[in-house]
């Protein structure tokens, strides 16, 4: 039976803008208070999922969230009517205004961790969504990635949903962004590589120093548990702690794997080479032949490694059997990168080719080409039992962009998220949007 990677990727919602809400993420904490524009970062977005669908792979689009959130403002303490809410939220308490207006939804690999059928006990597709609870902005977004994912994904004979571990930080889970799986075939059973940053219930693992580690190790197993893994089918490996504290907030700022292929910075992990050797070892009993591409150090230096978001790159398969990496527009304006990339595709490996995207207003708040999008692996009869709403067509993305263009501003600053109006132009534009994407009541303001 024919296997795909289909790329659902987060549509940038309308509220897109730069709080400095992410202590740890160097680009969110330097970008902070400048005039965003949600319009373009929308339209950037929908430009690269055109793209992978006009290059022939299947491309699936992710909802964004209702914001403000008012719901959570209303659980701090903020009455009254909805513009009352965010009227005295603004007077009394702005960071948490901005908190609840962020957009940061779109970084649909912080939704979930997803296992393909072929590696779980029940043969169903797994989805745990992420708790995110290690910054305020995020974990108030696993309640209604739920519902949007349960939407898409409804076929309960095909897919099972778990919801987000406890939400406190010794089970800090973020999703795919620290989650890669292995195969030799999308069909066929792989390994699931997690990678954390820390153990919450065993000192004797490091831990950075300056940064938070969102992902703990008992989060990792949980997941792996939830989706009936087996430990043939699973290796946990620890993010190297000083990369965290030159911030490499995710795994996916410093790793990306697709089929057989891990591509990774030599600092990225605690004892890569036993790390290498056990993917390696358990890929091979799984039929596999497990490749690995080093970045050196003193080639690309974990500094221009964040700046650049070389790491954060989508790795694709070619029916051709080679890959092809999508990188954001800062790689090319990086020389020590560009030239590592040119040396790349020029070494006769697997990798052959590099395209760019312009992605700059969704990676000023640290959010590249991968952190844009949820990858899940899926048979030809699950991909058919998938909402067809949501699978990206030209007629959608022609849907998509006007839509965008009708709804959304831009320019947005922080003092226009005190705005009742921009409330009630988030609600009409995702009121529409439900309708196109089919994806039924998944918000707030239309359940309650
Ligand atoms: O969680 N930025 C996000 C970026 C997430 C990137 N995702 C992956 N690497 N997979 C975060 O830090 C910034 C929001 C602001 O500052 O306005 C933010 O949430």
């Amino acid at each position: 039976m024919k296997s795909f990677e289909v790329n659902f990727d987060g549509l940038v919602g309308p509220t897109h803008n730069y709080g400095g809400l992410s202590f740890g993420n160097v680009a969110s904490q330097s970008n902070s208070q400048q005039a965003s524009n949600p319009r373009e970062a929308a339209l950037q977005g929908l430009e690269k999922m055109k793209a992978l669908m006009d290059m022939g792979f299947v491309q699936g689009v992710l909802a964004p969230q209702e914001r403000p959130d008012v719901a959570a403002l209303r659980s701090l303490g903020f009455g009254g009517t909805d513009a009352q809410v965010i009227e005295k939220a603004a007077k009394e308490a702005m960071p948490l205004l901005v908190a609840s207006c962020s957009a940061s939804s779109m970084w649909v690999a912080n939704a979930a961790t997803v296992s393909p059928s072929a590696d779980t006990a029940d043969g169903r597709v797994h989805f745990t969504a992420a708790n995110l609870n290690c910054k305020f902005h995020r974990s108030i977004e696993h309640p209604t990635t739920s519902r949007v994912l349960g939407a898409m994904f409804a076929d309960p004979e095909h897919f099972a949903h778990h919801a987000a571990l406890p939400a406190v930080a010794q089970f800090g889970d973020e999703g795919a962004a620290n989650h890669t799986r292995f195969c030799r075939s999308y069909g066929e059973a792989g390994v699931e590589f997690f990678v954390y940053g820390r153990s919450a219930f065993d000192s004797r693992y490091p831990a950075p120093q300056k940064y938070p580690a969102r992902q703990t190790l008992e989060a990792s197993q949980a997941v792996a548990r939830l989706h009936g893994l087996s430990d043939a089918g699973v290796v946990f490996a620890q993010q190297n702690p000083a990369v965290i504290d030159q911030g490499v907030f995710h795994n996916d700022v410093i790793a990306v794997g697709n089929g057989e292929l891990l591509f990774h910075h030599q600092d990225a992990f605690l004892n890569t080479e036993h790390v290498l050797a056990e993917l390696h070892g358990k890929l091979q009993a799984r039929g596999a032949d497990f490749q690995s591409i080093c970045v050196p150090r003193d080639q690309v230096a974990v500094e221009d490694a964040v700046r650049s978001y070389l790491f954060n790159s989508q790795l694709l398969s070619r029916a051709d059997g080679s890959m092809l990496l999508i990188v954001p527009e800062e790689c090319r304006s990086n020389p020590r990168v560009w030239q590592y990339l040119q040396s790349l595709t020029a070494s006769g490996g697997p990798v052959r080719e590099v395209k760019v995207f312009d992605l700059k207003q969704s990676m000023q708040n640290g959010g590249g080409p991968a952190c844009l999008r949820l990858r899940v692996a899926l048979k030809e009869t699950e991909l058919a039992a998938v909402n067809p709403g949501v699978i990206m067509t030209p007629a959608l993305y022609g849907t998509l962009t006007r839509w965008v263009n009708t709804h959304y501003r831009d320019a947005l600053r922080e003092s226009d998220l005190a705005d009742p109006q921009l409330l009630l132009e988030c609600r009409t534009a995702l009121d529409e949007l439900t309708q196109i994407l089919k994806l039924g009541a998944v918000y707030p303001f239309q359940i309650n």
